[in-house]
């Protein structure tokens, strides 16, 4: 009776021996197998960087703006502004609701509220670049030099 018990004891431990020795094989195997497949599923490139600044190429002549677009994204604007024509030119961003035609108000000169920066004078033949940060809304590009906003200096420009 006794050695019997004794015997079944024995072989159950051994049951559970090898049963944890086969379990410890398999979870070695499992660590060493290289089933490295992360669990969850790659996270999605990140968003694809803004687009870069918005180039606009101005033409100045005498005596217009001519912009290469007339509108475009909110954020890094810069304008290469050339003058084409034979007298020295400016060109005012103005940020204004008023139609481009209408901001000199009776004066021989454009009103410059909502003035957001300008390229300055600058000599027949050259080009001046400068960048702007722009918000959504109407512009108007202008040039003020006496008389030539009244000449026909001006366009409207969109920032979307
Ligand atoms: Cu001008």
């Amino acid at each position: 009776m006794q050695s019997t018990r004794t015997r079944t004891v024995v072989v159950i431990a051994a049951a559970v021996l090898i049963a944890a020795a086969a379990i410890g094989l398999v979870s070695l195997a499992g660590s060493l197998g290289g089933d490295d497949k992360p669990s969850t599923p790659p996270k999605q490139a990140a968003a694809p960087a803004a687009a870069g600044p918005s180039i606009v190429n101005v033409q100045l002549s005498d005596f217009k703006i001519q912009p290469s677009r007339a509108a475009v994204p909110a954020g890094k604007v810069t304008f290469v502004a050339k003058n084409t024509g034979d007298e020295e030119h400016e060109m005012v961003v103005v940020r204004t609701n008023k139609a481009a035609g209408s901001l000199a108000g009776g004066k021989s000169e454009a009103s410059e509220a909502g003035s957001v920066g300008e390229i300055g004078e600058f000599k027949a033949g050259g080009t001046e670049r400068k960048a702007f940060n722009l918000k959504p809304g109407h512009y108007v590009l202008l040039c003020n030099v006496p008389g030539h906003y009244k000449a026909g200096m001006y366009t409207a420009f969109t920032v979307r």
